[in-house]
């Protein structure tokens, strides 16, 4: 299956060309004026297809980072069950980030979208809730 977003546009009245919402950045295969050879050699006359660029560009969604908070009860070995179960990582990177939480006071488990780090963060919570620890955790935009 083609992934291509342009749009097709009928050229029926020259005017097309012309259109001020096709941008002159459309692809040059595309371009040329009626009746005369495009860059692509081609020629365009009233009738044809021209293909325009997406006019819509796509922004990549803002990211997350889950920090894991240091507290003095949870055990070091579900921290680390934690970050291998919730977080996707390997055992030593996990135990890596877990001294580091212990050491320092908070940690960083992931970066996400919003809604994933949003699930991550009650993962956590929920987990740690009903094995009776005390085990928190918070989200903070990534920059
Ligand atoms: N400080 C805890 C202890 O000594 C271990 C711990 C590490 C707790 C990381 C929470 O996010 C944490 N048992």
């Amino acid at each position: 299956m083609s992934d291509w977003k342009g749009t097709v546009v009928d050229v029926r009245d020259q005017g097309a060309f012309h259109d001020p919402f096709i941008r002159e950045t459309a692809h040059p295969r595309c371009m040329g004026e009626p009746e005369h050879g495009g860059p692509d050699g081609n020629s365009h006359k009233p009738g044809d297809l021209m293909v325009a660029e997406p006019k819509v560009k796509t922004k990549r969604p803002p990211l997350y980072k889950v920090i894991l908070l240091n507290d003095d009860y949870t055990p070091m070995d579900f921290v680390v069950l934690v970050l291998e179960q919730v977080f996707r990582q390997g055992h030593e990177a996990a135990l890596n980030v877990m001294l580091e939480v212990h050491q320092k006071g908070a940690g960083l488990a992931g970066v996400y979208t919003r809604d994933v780090a949003e699930t991550k963060v009650d993962q956590v919570i929920e987990y740690a809730r009903i094995n009776e620890y005390p085990l928190q955790c918070t989200l903070e935009p990534e920059s």
